[in-house]
């Protein structure tokens, strides 16, 4: 049975925030527990470090967890700053959660991957999922293994884990939490304060990109799947298109012909251009559906019209 008791780990991060309304306004807010290691103050709040076995296996027990979403991890900018740190978060935390879910008979798992676990040898453009996976980042490679492990505990233990390897999710809710993707929020954020922007990425960076909306139907959408319909479990690739710094400052001066970037390339640079530009999405279409609704002129749109609601116009 899953969907009963919920539990979202990293909830208070930029995927996990907005997991927690879309999945509390489908299966109500009184069946999902959100934990995160800040703090929060909410009765269905569990502070839980994913680095703590001990605490967590008694929260999934004691609430008789059957679903989770695991997103808590460090991200990748913020892994090369702290690799110690992100492989105890990526690797730790995550075999703990599959540990807790394992013993306590949860149905399902969800574990998000990246198009960080792609490196300078995988092909540029339209990546299949079958490619070579040789990441230069440290949150590259705790991603693979993530994805290993996942399939490990699906064959070895039956544990039905699940996951897809999310592009630069775009949202206007939650500030991104330390990626490399993130300068694209940054600017369309400065564009609609009025104020300039600094881009730590060159101009002609392509990398590709998904709106929040379009990520939270895909994580409900392959959760809900049929387990015999999947041929693929933790690795599949998503995508809705592909932009440049450049391409996404033209498309902001649309709405404002005065915003102007600065490029000034840092150590981001490098995750960047060790990633490739567009993918095959065709497995997650194939399997279980995908259809992203958002192309990169309505996610700029529509990323606009809610952030002038929010800082004004
Ligand atoms: P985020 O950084 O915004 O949120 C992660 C959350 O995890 C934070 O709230 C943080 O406090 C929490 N956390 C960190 N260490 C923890 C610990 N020890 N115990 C408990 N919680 C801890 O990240 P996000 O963007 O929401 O990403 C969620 C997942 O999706 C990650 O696995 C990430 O790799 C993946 N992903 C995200 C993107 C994206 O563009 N946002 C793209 C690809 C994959
Ligand atoms: C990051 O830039 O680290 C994330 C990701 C693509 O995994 N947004």
């Amino acid at each position: 049975m899953t969907f009963e008791k919920i539990l979202i780990t990293g909830a208070l991060g930029q995927i996990g925030s907005e997991l927690d309304q879309y999945l509390s306004e489908i299966f109500g807010r009184d069946r999902i527990i959100i934990s995160d290691i800040k703090e929060k103050n909410d009765p269905r709040y569990k502070k839980i470090d994913v680095t703590d076995f001990n605490s967590l296996n008694f929260l999934v027990e004691k609430y008789k967890v059957d679903t989770i979403y695991h997103l808590a991890a460090i991200l990748s900018a913020t892994g090369e700053k702290y690799p110690d740190l992100a492989y105890r978060v990526n690797v730790d935390g995550l075999h703990n959660v599959l540990e807790a879910a394992r013993i306590n008979k949860v149905s399902q798992v969800f574990i998000p991957s990246t198009i960080g676990v792609f490196g300078p040898e995988t092909p540029r453009r339209n990546v299949p999922i079958e490619t070579i996976t040789r990441p230069t980042t440290l949150y590259g490679i705790t991603k693979v293994f993530a994805e290993q492990l996942g399939n490990y505990y699906q064959r070895k233990f039956s544990l039905d884990v699940r996951g897809v390897r999310f592009p630069g999710l775009i949202s206007y809710k939650s500030p991104p939490g330390g990626g490399t993707t993130d300068y694209a929020i940054e600017m369309i954020i400065s564009a609609v304060r009025k104020q300039n922007y600094t881009c730590f990425l060159r101009e002609d960076t392509v990398l590709p990109m998904m709106y929040m909306p379009d990520a939270l139907e895909a994580i409900l959408k392959l959760s809900e799947a049929p387990l015999e319909k999947l041929i693929h479990h933790t690795d599949f690739n998503l995508t809705s298109f592909s932009f440049s710094p450049k391409e996404l400052a033209h498309e902001i001066s649309n709405y404002y012909p005065e915003f102007s970037v600065i490029y000034k390339p840092d150590f981001r640079q490098e995750i960047a251009d060790s990633w490739p530009e567009s993918l095959d999405a065709s497995a997650a279409r194939r399997e279980w559906g995908f259809a992203p609704k958002y192309n990169f002129k309505e996610t700029v749109k529509d990323m606009i019209y809610h952030l002038q609601e929010i800082y004004g116009h």
